[in-house]
């Protein structure tokens, strides 16, 4: 995009009315200390995204001015940044009520995938949705829909199997692209009884749009972030054409007409008296439903949209980073395999569940370490008052053992820095160390897992907010990890992960922007993820 100086000058002037009237009516401050604002326009958002590592900031930030704390935001509103276990409990119970999404954040779900989604509802409409789609999510569902799971990585086998026949040195596979199909065709299949194809070299508009996402630079320039902050006020700012926006729109369209196609194939079927078992049927069902549990045809779409991204783009992200902690460790790579080759068979969805401990831990390290979700904002719907176990310095340098917040005030939850506390989690808490889930053999010492007492205070799934919490925590969750277990489970067995450029090269991996920040090899364009691939016999 190339702005002239003149739109530039014209955009701060509009920045600038904007964000006095934004100040104006977040003038209530949060009576908290916080970092100053060192950029008028950005706030604390400059900060943030010039850091090498953000949440090394959050942290520093939390040791300064204590486990809740006042960040300065674009456009002049405050935010409060919750790190603290039983504030974040509380924030989490009062979801859909008292905390709401963001205009921000609703513009932008809204611009992606229509109105009416789960992802921005609040209060009762939330209710109604989750309610009606959750039995497609149930532990029964899922057990059932693991036959799924084990075909899309056999898929990606028997593949790989192929372009490694000839090379028995392996092969360089782009691993990312991989797993984005496997997510993608496991969606479509799981969700909608349909095949994208992706996997046996079909096209899909969907992946295409996707994929060119990736392709962004990698890190957004002050005017992008402007404008992005500026678009729900100002609308048509949104409509200034740049390669992001134009690709978010071909997103959005290339969804719709899968999404249109699937639900008329699926109203027809159900016509003729076949029934869907799958979320679409849910879905076709609460459209022609004259109960409670009803959807419009606008919802319809909206959900289905939702699900193709949410079961899209943050697997394929979380599988992504599997291979690659596993290809810089090689010692926890054996180790998983000679767990999964001891099991023998493919282990079930309840052999998932309940055994395979160090598989379980490998999960769920990863899931902490680079949750693909790295931060969630809300927006205080009523006034409220937060509970804090520590206390925090007050504006005026004081302590409180309780933040009040009002009507309107911004809440930012930096997930991915709370993941990796060292106050809750340990002087190691950056590290990739699976061995931090199993059990410790010494007695009295973590009975029911060996992660830190500190760390068992933040509630969510296994004491991580990866999936979120309360009512809108991820309704995916179980889908997502039996998906990964599935996933792993078989390329661990059959094939061993490498950088790149051998075991002992320097190769650094970095995130760039796709939907969510995705990994890719440091100073190579794209979102790459090349690693070098051998069959494990
Ligand atoms: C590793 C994989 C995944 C992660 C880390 C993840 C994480 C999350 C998070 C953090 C939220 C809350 C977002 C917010 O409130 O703004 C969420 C919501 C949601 N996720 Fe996932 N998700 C994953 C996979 C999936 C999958 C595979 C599906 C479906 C097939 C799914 C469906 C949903 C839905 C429907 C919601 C909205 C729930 C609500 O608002 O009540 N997710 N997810
Ligand atoms: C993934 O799917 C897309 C389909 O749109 C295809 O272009 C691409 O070649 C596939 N990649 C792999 C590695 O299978
Ligand atoms: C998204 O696509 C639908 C068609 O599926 C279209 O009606 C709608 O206007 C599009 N929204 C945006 C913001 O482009
Ligand atoms: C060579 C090898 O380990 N092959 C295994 C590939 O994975 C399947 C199931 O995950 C096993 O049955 C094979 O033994």
């Amino acid at each position: 995009m190339n702005l002239s100086p003149l739109d530039i000058a014209a955009l701060s002037v509009a920045a600038y009315i904007v964000g006095h009237l934004v100040t104006r009516s977040f003038r209530r401050a949060v009576d908290l200390s916080g970092p100053p604002r060192d950029s008028f326009l950005l706030g604390s958002r400059k900060a943030l995204n010039d850091a090498p590592d953000a949440a090394v900031l959050f942290e520093q930030w939390a040791r300064e001015y204590g486990p809740a704390y006042r960040v300065s935001m674009p456009l002049g509103a405050d935010a409060v940044v919750l790190m603290d276990p039983k504030a974040l409990a509380h924030f989490f119970s009062k979801e859909t009520v008292t905390y709401v999404a963001t205009p921000l954040g609703k513009f932008f779900t809204e611009n992606l995938i229509g109105k009416g989604s789960l992802l921005v509802a609040s209060g009762d409409v939330h209710k109604r949705q989750r309610k009606l789609l959750t039995p497609g999510f149930s532990t029964a569902a899922i057990r059932k829909l693991t036959e799924v799971f084990y075909d899309s990585a056999y898929k990606a086998k028997t593949a790989w199997d192929n372009l490694i026949e000839s090379n028995p040195d392996g092969s360089i596979i782009e691993v990312q692209q991989w797993m984005n199909n496997i997510s993608l065709d496991t969606v479509g299949i799981a969700g909608f009884s349909h095949d994208f194809g992706t996997l046996q070299g079909q096209q899909a508009d969907v992946a295409d749009v996707f994929h060119s996402l990736g392709h962004a630079p990698a890190k957004p320039s002050l005017m992008r972030m402007l404008i992005f902050n500026l678009a729900p006020h100002i609308p048509w700012l949104f409509k200034i054409p740049s390669k992001r926006s134009s690709i978010l729109t071909k997103l959005n369209e290339s969804m719709g007409q899968i999404s249109e196609m699937l639900l008329s194939r699926t109203r027809e079927q159900k016509a003729e008296g076949e029934e869907d078992k799958s979320v679409i049927g849910l879905l076709i069902k609460a459209e022609n439903s004259d109960s409670s549990l009803y959807m419009s045809q606008e919802e319809v779409m909206a959900q289905m949209k939702l699900l193709i991204i949410a079961g899209y783009e943050t697997t394929s992200i979380s599988m992504t980073w599997a291979l690659i902690e596993l290809a810089q460790r090689p010692d926890i790579q054996t180790k998983l395999r000679d767990e999964l080759s001891a099991f023998g068979s493919d282990p079930t969805y309840d052999q998932f569940t309940s055994g395979l401990l160090y598989l379980d831990a490998v999960v769920n390290e990863i899931l902490r370490l680079h949750p693909p979700l790295s931060e969630l904002s809300r927006q205080a719907a009523e006034a409220d008052i937060i509970p804090l176990s520590t206390p925090t310095r007050t504006a005026s340098g004081g302590l409180t053992s309780f933040v009040g917040v009002h009507k309107g005030t911004r809440m930012l939850i930096p997930i991915r820095a709370i993941n990796r506390l060292t106050s809750l989690w340990g002087p190691d808490a950056a590290e990739f160390r699976p061995s931090r889930w199993l059990s410790s053999s010494i007695p009295g010492e973590g009975k029911e897992g060996g992660i830190p007492e500190s760390a068992r205070a933040v509630q969510g799934y296994k004491n991580m907010l990866t999936f979120s919490d309360g009512p809108k925590t991820c309704l995916g969750r179980t889908f997502a990890v039996t998906e990964f277990k599935t996933v792993l489970s078989v390329l661990i067995r059959n094939f061993t992960f490498e950088l790149r450029d051998g075991p002992k090269s320097n190769l650094k991996f970095e995130t760039t922007p796709g939907l969510l920040p995705r990994p890719k090899l440091e100073g190579e364009s794209g979102t790459t993820v090349p690693l070098r691939v051998r069959r494990a016999d």
